[in-house]
């Protein structure tokens, strides 16, 4: 199949999954022609059947916003054409499903018919989509979707609560590629680099938005610190980056916290991880608790949204009421305080991760494609 993905392509869970299907798909035989508007950040290398093209916006002093949509619709109709294009996958409705429902309807004036499959990710739906600003869009593109899925269970009755939806909704979960987070027997790998053999290793990957909570994260890191030795691994940018240096300055705990900013890299620092945290106010799945878990890394995680989809209770970690940090840092201290039971819940997390084996998803995704063609043709 020719395939046009439409994501952000920037460090977000929607463009790293959105990325991630098209690199597998493309090994599993299908062109893939990724259209936005900048190369995404896990898109490394651009073969015989992955392009990529850019959308470009050209500035113009009338405009207080430039028209994205706009060009991210002529866009899609020319790489169509240009292309062959059979299907459109847009990664988050907002604004991806409504260039692309445009797109579509420039095409069929041309007697082109190109079907359009919409995954929703999480804050399309939650934070931004359901706020009366965005709403009729947003209800008017899932609808006008020809397929339509949710990264979990929970994302998709959210989908149900929030907007008057008239499609059916897939569930296809977000998928992992377990060769790529090998566990070496559970090594620590480069820790010794970054820590000492007595202290534990604490992780934390966002893009450090309210909504991950991230004083939370440095509030744990904190009462584990004070009752053993640890350090505490902090991926990503983000608005609340400068909040957390200065709380750890007023905790006197900066020395213990390394920064590494934006990373291609987090399966190399996962793999040397004792504990991740992920107490974020909403979550629809949590791709990157299942990339920890992936690598054998066990989580404390709220329990709110997707993430009991992820994380299993007192399995491959445990689960809170959101801002609960002292049963957050009371689990923590269970996981870390004991060896073999720190060894045990690493195994039950890797464990759980397999659940997600991107061999399992994909295919759901390529079935679905198939179904909408074939759908489509009939009409
Ligand atoms: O908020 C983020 O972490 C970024 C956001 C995105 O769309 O890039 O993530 C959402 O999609 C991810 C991939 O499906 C999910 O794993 C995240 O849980 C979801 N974020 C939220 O719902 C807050």
């Amino acid at each position: 199949m020719k395939i046009g993905i439409v994501c952000y392509p920037t460090f977000g869970g929607s463009g790293v999954v959105a990325t991630e299907l098209g690199l597998e798909l493309s090994k599993r035989g299908h062109e893939i022609h990724f259209i936005t508007y900048n190369q995404p950040v896990r898109l490394e290398l651009i073969s015989n059947n992955v392009h990529y093209h850019e959308v470009n916006v050209p500035e113009y002093p009338l405009f207080h916003y430039q028209p994205y949509e706009l060009a991210l619709s002529s866009k899609l109709v020319d790489m169509v054409k240009l292309h062959k294009i059979e299907i459109l996958h847009v990664h988050y409705a907002i604004p991806h499903a409504y260039a692309a429902y445009m797109a579509k309807k420039m095409l069929q004036e041309a007697g082109i018919y190109v079907p359009i499959v919409t995954t929703l990710h999480g804050t399309d739906i939650t934070l931004v989509g359901s706020h009366p600003f965005y709403k009729p869009a947003v209800t008017f593109s899932i609808n006008k979707s020809d397929a339509v899925t949710a990264v979990s269970q929970s994302l998709k009755d959210d989908t149900m609560r929030l907007f008057d939806i008239k499609n059916d909704i897939h569930v296809v979960p977000n998928f992992i590629d377990l060769e790529k987070y090998k566990v070496h027997g559970f090594s620590d790998c480069q820790r010794g680099m970054m820590a000492k053999e007595s202290e534990k290793i604490i992780t934390h990957i966002s893009n450090l938005r309210p909504v991950k909570r991230v004083d939370d994260v440095i509030s744990i890191f904190y009462n584990i610190q004070k009752e053993m030795p640890a350090r505490l691994m902090f991926i990503g940018e983000g608005p609340e980056k400068e909040k957390v240096e200065n709380r750890c300055i007023k905790l006197g705990i900066l020395d213990k916290v390394v920064f590494f900013g934006k990373s291609n890299e987090i399966d190399k620092i996962l793999c040397f991880s004792d504990l991740f945290l992920l107490p974020s106010q909403t979550e629809s799945f949590g791709l990157a608790a299942l990339e920890a878990m992936a690598s054998g890394v066990p989580v404390i995680s709220s329990n709110t949204g997707g993430i009991p989809e992820v994380n299993v209770q007192g399995v491959s970690g445990f689960l809170s009421n959101v801002g609960d940090v002292d049963e957050m840092t009371k689990n923590a201290l269970y996981i870390l305080g004991d060896e073999n039971r720190l060894k045990t819940f690493k195994e039950n997390a890797r464990r759980e991760a397999l659940k997600f084996d991107l061999h399992k998803i994909v295919p759901q995704y390529e079935a679905i494609y198939q179904d909408t063609l074939s759908k489509c043709l009939v009409m």
